[in-house]
């Protein structure tokens, strides 16, 4: 008998013109799952209780405190890629929520329109609002999509019909000239968060915003750092966890809450302990990000007794590893330092893009990892083809490495989890 529930709010998704039917019994089924993947850990940190409280709330509070948000005049933005400056959103008074989705659930929805040979997480998050199964599409103003791979760009085109959808073109080279585009469309969306609410945006709007993404980034941050520890204190499924929420809880609360944790982490570092043995394989995860609730790799490499202790990825590393200047002064130059931070995230739709190579190896030496698993989602070219030029990379420095490709369905559970566990015998050996 399940005991955790996500709550139900029938009446609030009446409200939203959802199915609430559906919604219902996705909750339900959530609520289990995410019964026996995280509240089963024996030995978890007390302060994931605030995280859980964030799930069983999912559709219920957080919607709130964002249709009070909208009552008070602050828009709220939809966004699906690392790229879309949430500084701007938040300077401008507006919340910005992540909308990429992780469920096999709403795919059959996306596929009476998408094809379905295309990436599961751009048929997720189109199926969500096509069949009117999330809060968060339902409460958004806009969505302010990007250029950065083929299956977002033209779905885009499609998604406009249902919600206004925006595009931010991002160029595919960080030469001078790609740079200089990039940098007018963030202007672009600066101006447009300002037509939105009618209000010009100062400097100390954009300074307090920048400083409180800063925060947030630093937050995640030192629970990274303090995943590195051996054993890590925490499991590498409630550190995903906490990457997943962070883009959709309020940044100062989350932050707080966060910061809370690391020093119960801290203790427990001090003090060995942890959720996995002692003795658990230590893998690093580098590649697609993993929306929310996909944690089916997690679950696998956890299930089978190793922890996870990073995730080289947008929900992971490439969401905070990089900070903006915050002692930089005038809006001109505080928009280029923006620029300048966000073409560091190296995403594999850019080419060349040697630095996410570089970048996968330090990673694995910081977490100290005995071996690196790529993930890529199926019909994902940029993640499929760079899968390449990282694992030459770990055979060059001697990394045990396996290179996994999958989607949201259960199909491929047995040959995935055949493999995981052939892969960490040979990091036990
Ligand atoms: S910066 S990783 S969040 S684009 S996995 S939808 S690329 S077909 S998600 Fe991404 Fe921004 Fe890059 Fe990060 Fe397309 Fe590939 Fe799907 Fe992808």
């Amino acid at each position: 008998m399940s005991t955790f529930e996500v709550k139900a709010y029938p009446e609030l998704w009446q409200s939203l013109d959802m199915d609430v039917e559906r919604v219902t019994k996705a909750c339900q089924m959530l609520g289990q799952v995410y019964e026996q993947s995280f509240l089963s850990q024996q030995n978890r940190p007390e302060g994931m209780a605030y995280f859980d409280e964030m799930i069983a709330e999912l559709h219920g509070e957080r919607i709130k405190e964002l249709l009070a948000a909208k009552a008070e005049g602050r828009p709220v933005v939809g966004t699906f890629c690392v790229y879309i400056p949430e500084e701007l959103v938040l300077a401008a008074g507006g919340i910005c929520i992540g909308l990429c989705g992780g469920s096999q659930g709403s795919i059959p929805d996306a596929e009476k329109t998408l094809p379905r040979n295309i990436c599961p997480m751009v048929k997720s998050a189109y199926g969500f609002k096509a069949g009117r199964i999330c809060s968060y599409f339902q409460v958004a103003d806009f969505l302010y999509g990007e250029t950065t791979c083929d299956a977002k760009k033209k779905t885009w085109e499609l998604l406009d019909r249902l919600i206004p959808t925006h595009v931010m073109e991002i160029p595919q080279c960080k030469r001078p000239h790609s740079i200089a585009l990039w940098q007018e469309e963030v202007q672009a969306f600066k101006t447009k968060m300002e037509e939105t609410t009618g209000k010009a945006m100062t400097e100390e709007n954009l300074a307090q915003a920048i400083q409180v993404m800063n925060n947030k980034r630093r937050a995640l941050q030192r629970l990274n750092t303090l995943r590195h520890h051996t054993p890590s204190p925490i499991s590498g499924k409630d550190s995903l966890l906490i990457e997943q929420i962070a883009f959709y809880d309020d940044p100062l609360r989350f932050t707080q809450q966060l910061n809370t944790l690391c020093d119960e982490l801290d203790q427990r570092v001090q003090n060995q302990v942890s959720v996995q043995s002692q003795q658990a394989a230590r893998v690093m995860l580098a590649g697609a990000p993993m929306a929310l609730p996909n944690w089916k790799i997690h679950n696998l490499v956890e299930g089978a007794g190793a922890v996870i202790v990073n995730e080289e990825s947008c929900v992971g590393t490439r969401y905070f590893k990089d900070l903006i200047d915050e002692s930089v002064t005038g809006m001109d130059k505080m928009l280029t330092a923006l620029t300048d931070r966000y073409k560091e995230i190296d995403c594999s739709c850019f080419t060349p893009n040697n630095e996410r190579i570089d970048q996968v190896i330090k990673e694995f030496h910081d977490s100290k990892a005995q071996g690196i698993i790529h993930y890529s989602l199926q019909f994902c070219h940029t993640y499929n083809i760079e899968e390449v030029r990282i694992r030459e990379a770990c055979e060059q420095e001697g990394i045990p490495y396996l290179s996994l490709e999958s989607d949201y369905s259960l199909e491929d559970m047995g040959q995935l989890q055949t493999r995981i566990e052939a892969f960490l015998e040979q990091l036990n050996d």
